[in-house]
């Protein structure tokens, strides 16, 4: 197999792009791909100051590392959740961004959740109604809340995270079995800022979780490679193995149904998003735009501690 762009021996083949590249094409390609995506949806230019949620995993690190190169004012937030049972999630991903940020000479903004507000993920779950035998729904809640405020206090316009194109089908899998009309409403390489919200953006969303790992392995980035604890078994693992049977048998199957799914957004096959926008108000506790009457969410989920 040769590059396509060389004729040099290839080192990663594609074969759902039909594309063949050696290594110093492919750490070219990824980076170029993901400004063709940047402009595509408009998602921000080089004036906007950019937050990127950084996890420590590949795709979040990939993306930090490709939007500096790219010379994009990039900043990153990594939100210590408290997770250390097991391998000592929390606090490997941690070290491992801080390195990376240190290493580059990037801003990272580190909020410790237990020293923020009290109590780690697992023990919010514990007592929270929501958080009954898995912690993720309170921990998204968490995420989203920390987020927003860093964005809104600090100034950034955009919200940049890594989901890749497999976190994205696997979503909209899952929406689409439930034609969650709401969720599908809002899910998109761009989620536009709406008043006291950043903007929402996703750019790595049409690039395959395989291509992301040969990116992050042939540039030597050190990222945690196992995922969180309380991820075995989720619903969304299970919908990314189906999808990895479908694309095996069909190359490029995922990327056609993620495609396709913006394609039929954009003719207006789901309904429009003003009618959600107009029922927001902002939490008289927290300021940040909530549906709920009343407090917010995440206050409520707070105010049962
Ligand atoms: S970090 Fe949090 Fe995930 Fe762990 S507790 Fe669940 S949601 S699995 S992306
Ligand atoms: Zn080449
Ligand atoms: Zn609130």
């Amino acid at each position: 197999m040769k590059c396509r762009t060389c004729g040099q021996k290839a080192l990663v083949n594609m074969r759902q792009h039909k594309l063949a590249l050696c290594k110093e094409h492919y750490l070219e390609w990824i980076p170029d791909q993901t400004e063709r995506f940047i402009e595509k949806y408009k998602m921000f230019t080089r004036t906007e100051k950019i937050l990127v949620a950084v996890s420590g995993g590949k795709d979040s690190l990939s993306l930090w590392d490709i939007l500096q190169r790219q010379g994009y004012q990039a900043d990153g937030l990594y939100i210590c959740l408290g997770i250390d049972a097991g391998l000592n999630y929390s606090s490997e991903s941690q070290r491992l961004t801080e390195k990376f940020a240190a290493r580059r000479n990037l801003k990272l903004h580190i909020v410790d959740v237990q020293k923020e507000y009290g109590a780690t993920i697992p023990q919010f779950a514990q007592k929270s109604r929501r958080g009954r035998g898995k912690p993720c729904s309170v921990c998204g809640l968490v995420k989203r809340h920390v987020m927003n405020r860093i964005a809104r206090d600090f100034g950034y316009d955009v919200l940049a995270t890594g989901h890749n194109l497999d976190d994205e089908a696997a979503i909209l899998f899952g929406n689409t079995l439930s034609w969650a009309g709401e969720y599908l409403l809002r899910q998109g390489p761009v989620l536009p800022e709406t008043p006291g919200l950043a903007r929402k953006v996703k750019p790595l969303c049409r690039i395959y979780e395989r291509e992301m790992l040969a990116y992050v392995l042939l540039h030597g980035i050190e990222y945690i490679y196992y995922e969180c604890p309380f991820s075995a078994g989720s619903t969304s693992i299970y919908y990314k193995q189906l999808l990895n049977k479908l694309e095996s048998d069909r190359p490029g199957a995922k990327l056609s149904f993620y495609l396709s799914f913006l394609e039929a957004r954009k003719s207006g096959l789901f309904a429009e998003r003003q009618e959600i926008q107009a029922e927001l108000h902002p939490c008289p506790n927290c300021g940040q735009p909530t549906s709920a009457p009343g407090l917010c969410s995440f206050c409520r989920m707070m105010s049962q501690q």
